[in-house]
């Protein structure tokens, strides 16, 4: 095993934060009860099934619409002091503006809000987590800077309603997700399947909403913290004694991670030296009359700069990447996309533990290398890890999850014993539940969930009892500590 025992501390720090996750289109269900409009979600999975690997959707999921008491109930057996869960804009604003404010779906978050709070249990909310009103997709979605006003006034209206008592807050979950992932691909919805282009001006509308929903947050209301939360595979040279697999690797965190940390986290902000580099000279290759990636003014690089009050970060694997740098074909220039500009190529280490999704392989020292990565990059920010875990394809004796929550915390253990400044760790997920496009064939959950039943009767893991352990302790739970031979040399 790679792990050393931790030499310095063996215990998380005494005001460590667990929690554990959830996002709202994956749990709620009641998909137009009470006034809540279709989202992009909606739309996708009901306009084309086929998309989806079971050809299922979240009408229903785990109903948690219905079932939050009992959601609640789970955090606290759990003995967690977080609970990390999303809004959903067409349940609070059906069409997406704040002319039609829905009481019901503001009454269903207050309700969870308070039982939160009875239990002293600290309501993490994120703004969102990919469920964008279809309607303002019709506008062109987040291509479309007017989204900016229009996603400041519904956070204006979440503060309004529940900053008194929530404290904790992300504005956005994954940006290159619903950026690359849903405007570059034919993924996550709307699918818009259009490489190279839309993306860069998805997130150059989010980090400038961002931007201005934190300024607005701290000068109204500021009474909390709030952050956004990017992700990560974290990447490895294909080759360790390849110094051009150092630069993809390089390459890779810059592009994944730097589009939208670099302008908020690094000494001058603005995008990286190497988008801009390599998007504008290909742009130019490829005739465009400008960079594909927009430019920021100076205000705006002062107005993005130093607006997340953490480092929100999400990562379940790792990948190992080589440059991909053989333009010997003109015609390859002429076909712009993310994957392009970044120039790498990417692939999986067959020796890492199999999971069950086909991204995600168990490697658990990646989370140590993208830690201090964070920590020499951006100077050590306060770090919260916002989502981490494993899939299976369902049971409650999941030991493959227990070894993966140990075998990550350790390599968490070791970067802080290391000096990353990581601030908590939020387990995903609670529970089973509708996972995006693979819909209900994979599990995440600490709690297993009977899709079958009326009540959708959840009931713990194994993973969870030894989490709450872990929990309870400071410490990870050493009698299931994994056996895992790492037979990759980082
Ligand atoms: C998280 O994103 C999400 O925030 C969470 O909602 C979700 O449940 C969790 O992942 C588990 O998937 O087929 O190669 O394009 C993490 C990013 C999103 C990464 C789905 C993998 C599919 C990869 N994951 N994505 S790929």
């Amino acid at each position: 095993s790679i792990f050393v025992r931790c030499e310095k501390f063996e215990s998380f720090p005494d005001e460590f934060k667990w929690g554990v996750g959830t996002s709202s289109y994956q749990i709620e269900g009641s998909w137009n009860v009470d006034g809540k409009s279709e989202s992009i979600w909606d739309h996708l999975t009901h306009n084309f099934p086929e998309k989806i690997e079971d050809q299922s959707n979240a009408d229903h999921t785990t109903e948690s619409y219905k079932f939050w008491k009992r959601d609640v109930e789970m955090v606290r057996e759990l003995g967690v002091g977080v609970y990390r869960f999303s809004i959903s804009w067409p349940r609070v604003l059906p069409n997406g503006y704040k002319n039609h404010i829905n009481r019901a779906g503001l009454d269903y978050y207050n309700n969870i809000i308070n039982e939160l709070l009875t239990y002293n249990i600290t309501p993490f909310v994120t703004i969102y987590h990919w469920e964008l009103p279809q309607r303002l997709q019709e506008l062109g979605g987040w291509t479309n800077p007017e989204l900016i006003d229009i996603f400041i006034d519904y956070a204006k209206v979440l503060f309004d309603e529940f900053g008194d008592r929530v404290k904790m807050w992300t504005t956005f979950n994954e940006p290159w997700h619903i950026c690359e992932q849903a405007y570059g691909q034919d993924y996550m919805a709307p699918s818009y399947d259009y490489p190279g282009i839309p993306i860069y001006l998805c997130g150059h509308n989010l980090l400038k909403a961002h931007a201005k929903v934190y300024h607005m947050y701290k000068n109204i209301y500021n009474h909390g913290i709030i952050g956004i939360t990017a992700d990560i595979s974290t990447p490895h040279p294909l080759n360790h004694n390849h110094h051009h697999d150092q630069q993809a690797v390089e390459r890779a965190y810059q592009f994944y991670l730097g589009w939208f940390m670099h302008p908020i986290f690094s000494k001058h902000g603005n995008y990286p030296k190497i988008m801009i580099d390599r998007i504008g000279e290909l742009s130019k290759k490829q005739g465009f009359t400008k960079s594909r990636l927009p430019t920021f003014t100076n205000d705006e690089i002062k107005m993005i700069h130093k607006t997340s009050d953490f480092f929100g970060i999400n990562s379940y694997t790792s990948i190992q990447v080589t440059l991909n740098d053989d333009d010997t074909n003109p015609a390859k220039h002429k076909i712009p996309s993310f994957f392009h500009d970044m120039g790498t190529i990417e692939s999986q280490n067959e020796n890492w533990e199999k999971s069950g999704s086909v991204w995600l392989r168990v490697h658990p020292s990646g989370m140590l290398h993208l830690l201090k990565w964070i920590k020499k990059e951006y100077h050590n920010p306060p770090v919260y890890i916002t989502e981490n875990g494993v899939s299976d394809k369902g049971g409650l004796n999941d030991v493959k999850r227990v070894e993966y929550f140990n075998s990550y915390l350790t390599a968490i253990l070791n970067a802080i014993n290391d000096g990353c400044d990581v601030r908590g760790y939020i387990a995903w997920s609670l529970m089973d539940s509708y996972e995006w496009k693979a819909g209900f064939t994979e599990k995440f959950g600490l709690y297993h969930v009977d899709f079958n039943s009326p009540n959708k009767t959840r009931t713990p893991k194994m993973s969870a009892k030894v989490f709450s352990e872990i929990v309870k302790t400071n410490k990870i739970d050493w009698s299931y500590l994994p056996l895992i031979d790492e037979k990759s040399s980082s």
